[in-house]
């Protein structure tokens, strides 16, 4: 039943033990999976640490700005060195600045949009390139995205238009490299309370209104997000690249 055993992946995204990226390293693991994690800074060092330790002293854990080529080049060098190949990849990275998800769309800054777009979507595009020569044997990369990419979601904003961005490149990723047999997907989550959902005016609402309104009539767990995430790495998803999966109870379908 060990779905990714012998298989190397690496994580992007943990920040603390609410995080997508966490429940999804944590399932990979489960199912026999040999991790790599990354972390963004000294602040969320000691976070990732204590963490991806518990997967036993010698899982590798290594800084990672994603906006830098030579910090992407050295974990996938590291990588290279430790694992000798690749297999799978999380990408669960995402940063607007602060002001840009309150205010007015139209406000949204030259500088505010390019930060979005260089840290949410063009990473995944710079990680698939390093990742991909070590994916010797086919691969699965997976990307968080979510339902403010294709409609309005009052204050997501330039991130709405970030996660376009990640989407449509999941789809030109999943072209250039299907001949590699590497697989590129999107998870669209339903809203998780994490670090990153922390602070947002209204968001409290936000978990209420999806599960007034979702079929299911409940919010997504972070469980269920590990699971899907261990069937896009798994052989089960074999044919499936390019695509957006919605894992939010089914909100997505609803018009009204
Ligand atoms: O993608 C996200 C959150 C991404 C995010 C969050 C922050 C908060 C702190 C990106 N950048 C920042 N920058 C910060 O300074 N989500 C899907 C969660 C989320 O964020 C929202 C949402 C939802 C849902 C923001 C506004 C409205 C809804």
């Amino acid at each position: 039943m060990s779905i990714l055993q012998g298989k190397f992946g690496v994580v992007f995204g943990v920040a603390n033990k609410r995080s997508i990226a966490w429940a999804i390293a944590q399932a990979w693991h489960r199912a026999g999976a040999k991790l790599a994690f990354t972390y963004q800074g000294e602040r969320l060092k000691e976070n990732v640490e204590e963490l991806a330790g518990t997967f036993g002293p010698d899982t590798l854990i290594l800084p990672c700005d994603v906006t830098s080529d030579a910090q992407i080049d050295s974990v996938f060098a590291t990588i290279q060195q430790r694992f000798g190949r690749l297999d799978l990849m999380l990408h669960s990275v995402a940063f607007a600045p602060r002001e840009a998800l309150e205010g007015d769309f139209l406000n949204t800054s030259r500088e505010a949009f390019r930060v979005a777009h260089d840290v949410s979507a063009y990473s995944l595009i710079g990680l698939s390139r390093a990742a991909a020569p070590l994916m010797d044997q086919g691969g699965s990369i997976v990307a968080m995205s979510y339902y403010g990419a294709e409609k309005v979601v009052p204050h997501y904003n330039v991130m709405g238009v970030a996660k376009a961005a990640l989407e449509a490149s999941t789809r030109y990723l999943a072209d250039s490299l299907g001949q590699r047999k590497i697989r590129v997907n999107c998870i669209s989550a339903g809203p998780m309370n994490t670090l990153a959902a922390r602070g947002i005016a209204g968001f409290t609402d936000m978990l209420k209104h999806y599960e007034a309104h979702a079929p299911l009539r409940r919010n997504v767990l972070p469980e269920e997000l590990g699971a899907t995430g261990t069937f896009l790495a798994s052989d089960g998803a074999a044919a499936i690249t390019g695509q957006v999966l919605y894992v939010d109870c089914g909100y997505q379908i609803m018009g009204m």
